[in-house]
């Protein structure tokens, strides 16, 4: 049997005190597609609403009049749902566990503490200006700061755009302008592996571009006390300003149709676009499938390894936990520092009952063998789970086997920045498991598979993967640009909203997703056009032309091939090979660091000068007998030069 067919059967006794067992599943799925505005009506009471939705599904997908609302009548406030309301009930229970880099570092912040805390920010916020609609930049270290900078923009409605720490001041500096944003918070430094990143350097810099004037302040945690400048007039330490402050904060009322946070993401075109999301119909999507999803129950802890600065860390580390009373545990640190037992490690030390994490995150591990997580016993796991990229069958196993001790299921989620939560997963209570499969749809979610004129695919087929209806923890825009939005989800195929992955169905309508379909990397889970990354390479001045394509990579699912042709004046050289990578590392960040570079003199085209990527991801693969019809090539023999010299690695 390969691994491919194996089942994992759900246990009786896993099924009988999980929320949703398989016939509980069938009953409300299909409830949710039947009714789906009395499923969501009655969805919505898990949250406490100030004026309570009347209207509940409002949602349109026609291309001419894209149009998605939900709740649209309903006032709340997110931090009122992720704070005041736990205090009568678990107020002294622990909201985070903060595990820091250093493994003797870590502490507790219990509801009533995140509860004054935020309002402390709120209050700071006031302070400096802000309020209801403004656009806060966050971009912060994993520390408990991070999510009070989030409670703190939705309690007084301004609008929260979290850009990851590991990117560069360049990334910082288009998204402060995209969205006129006026303040930035960050800290001194963050700590990864021991390692300092200069955050607030990052900042300086990123506020010396250009069109950056609209940001006025900077509001700085001291995270290290390491060395940094400091701008007078601009400038507030957060300490100095926060800790004077009322920790009593009246929450804002806000319509649940408006903006809670703006999260960039990377498309296959252009530059990356700031996906809206708003307030009612994400948090009931956040909550919900935080709890049927992970089963997650009264008192466990739960810790999901992604950074907030992804939407991931939005949604399963702050909102959707808090939103249910949850302990969430945050890590500062990454998961081989010191030593890579270190995740298993800090299962046992916090008593981790669901650990949710990365493919990537699995491959490295088990590239160091089964004795890796040796130094713990992961006894208090109950469920794990996997996002952000397609899991090989193999990992599926180590994960389960090596990790989860051959006794958790495993919910592979399938989803995205601009779904706001999960939409294909198993429950883990209702689904048999396949390895490598994110089996069925969530409550309320119709996915459907469309060849390439958009034709439904019935029953076991392959095509493109499509959402044929709304969910309410949809993005309902790009940031400023509608059209835009539109444009990339809404019409290739009409009607419905483009996934932009590939996928299979199989005979027990079980999917399979198998990657973008796009020009869009994922590399260790992290998106990337590879539009980005030409456009920073032809800046740099021996550059010409520049083609970027994907390639299979054992850890990181995907690496980045790249090939150059260098303008007139310039030989390569080893050296500039290492300066082009420095280029880019400094543009984009770190994780746009390219595997292989490989100079191109020619790049093979079509008459009409399009770049045929199809047989440069088929060179970097080594795939070199494979690569179909090149008849329409201007050039032919530009591939043979390309295979003669692929770069070895
Ligand atoms: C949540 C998140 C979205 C893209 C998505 C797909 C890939 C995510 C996956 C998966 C296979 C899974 N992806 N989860 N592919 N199986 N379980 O990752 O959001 O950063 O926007 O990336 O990631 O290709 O389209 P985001």
């Amino acid at each position: 049997m390969t691994e491919q067919q194996k089942v994992h059967p759900v246990s009786d006794d896993f099924a009988a005190k999980a929320w949703i067992d398989k016939e509980k599943y069938q009953a409300l799925y299909q409830q949710s597609l039947d009714d789906p505005e009395g499923f969501w009506a009655e969805q919505a009471k898990r949250l406490d609403w100030i004026q309570a939705p009347t209207k509940i599904k409002h949602t349109s997908f026609d291309s001419h009049n894209v149009d998605i609302r939900w709740f649209e009548d309903g006032t709340l406030n997110a931090s009122a749902n992720c704070l005041d309301r736990h205090l009568a009930t678990r107020g002294d229970q622990t909201a985070i566990i903060w595990e820091g880099d250093d493994p003797n570092e870590s502490k507790h912040v219990s509801y009533r503490e995140l509860h004054a805390q935020t309002c402390q920010l709120a209050n700071a916020l006031k302070e400096l200006g802000i309020g209801k609609g403004d656009v806060v930049t966050l971009y912060m270290p994993m520390i408990p700061e991070a999510a009070v900078a989030m409670l703190a923009c939705a309690r007084i409605g301004a609008v929260h755009s979290v850009v990851f720490g590991g990117f560069s001041p360049d990334a910082v500096a288009q998204r402060v302008i995209g969205a006129d944003s006026k303040l930035v918070i960050t800290a001194d430094e963050s700590v990864r592996g021991g390692k300092q990143v200069p955050l607030k350097d990052n900042v300086d810099a990123a506020l010396t571009r250009p069109g950056t004037e609209v940001c006025e302040k900077v509001l700085v945690v001291k995270r290290t006390g390491g060395e940094i400048e400091w701008k007078d007039g601009r400038d507030v330490w957060y300490h100095e300003l926060v800790d004077k402050q009322s920790s009593d904060c009246q929450p804002e009322e806000m319509n649940a149709e408006d903006p809670l946070f703006i999260l960039y993401t990377s498309g296959s075109t252009g530059a990356p676009k700031g996906l809206k999301h708003t307030t009612g119909g994400y948090l009931t999507y956040a909550s919900l499938t935080h709890q049927y999803v992970f089963d997650y129950q009264d008192g466990e802890v739960y810790w999901c390894t992604a950074d907030v600065g992804w939407v991931t860390g939005h949604s399963y580390i702050v909102y959707g936990p808090l939103a249910n009373g949850a302990t969430t545990l945050m890590f500062e640190g990454v998961p081989s520092y010191p030593s890579h037992g270190r995740m298993g490690e800090i299962v046992d030390k916090h008593n981790v009952a669901i650990l949710y994490t990365a493919p990537t995150a699995i491959r490295a591990l088990m590239a160091h063998g089964d004795n890796v997580m040796d130094s713990s016993k992961r006894d208090s796991l109950r469920v794990l789970g996997s996002v952000g990229e397609p899991i090989n069958p193999e990992a599926w196993e180590w994960f389960y086997r090596v990790i989860g001790n051959s006794k958790c299921p495993i919910v592979d989620t399938w989803w995205q920045t601009e779904t706001g939560g999960i939409l294909i997963s198993p429950l883990p209570g209702a689904m048999d498991l396949k390895p490598g499969s994110a089996t069925l749809p969530f409550f309320g979610v119709m996915p459907a598979l469309v060849d390439n004129e958009g034709n439904l695919l019935e029953g076991a087929a392959e095509g493109n993967l499509v959402i044929l209806d709304s969910w309410p923890g949809q993005a309902r825009s790009i940031w400023g640009n509608h059209e835009r939005f539109i444009q990339t989800y809404f019409s290739t195929y009409q009607g419905m909203y483009f996934t932009g992955d590939g996928c299979r169905r199989d005979e027990d309508g079980y999917y399979w997703i198998t990657g973008r379909v796009d020009d869009v990397l994922n590399v260790s889970g992290h998106r990337m056009g590879t539009a980005e990354i030409e456009s920073s390479l032809v800046a740099h001045e021996s550059v010409a032309e520049a083609a970027v394509v994907g390639f299979p990579h054992d850890i990181k699912g995907q690496g980045i091939y790249i090939y150059v042709t260098l303008a007139d004046g310039y030989e390569p050289s080893d050296e500039l090979k290492k300066e082009l990578t420095q280029w880019v590392r400094k543009d984009i960040g770190p994780i746009a660091s390219p595997d292989v570079i490989q100079w191109a003199p020619g790049l093979p085209k079509t008459r009409s000068g399009k770049i045929m990527r199809r047989i440069l991801r088929k060179i970097a693969a080594n795939e070199c007998d494979g690569l179909g019809d090149t008849s329409t090539l201007a050039d032919p023999s530009v591939v043979d030069e390309l295979i003669e010299n692929r770069a070895s690695r």
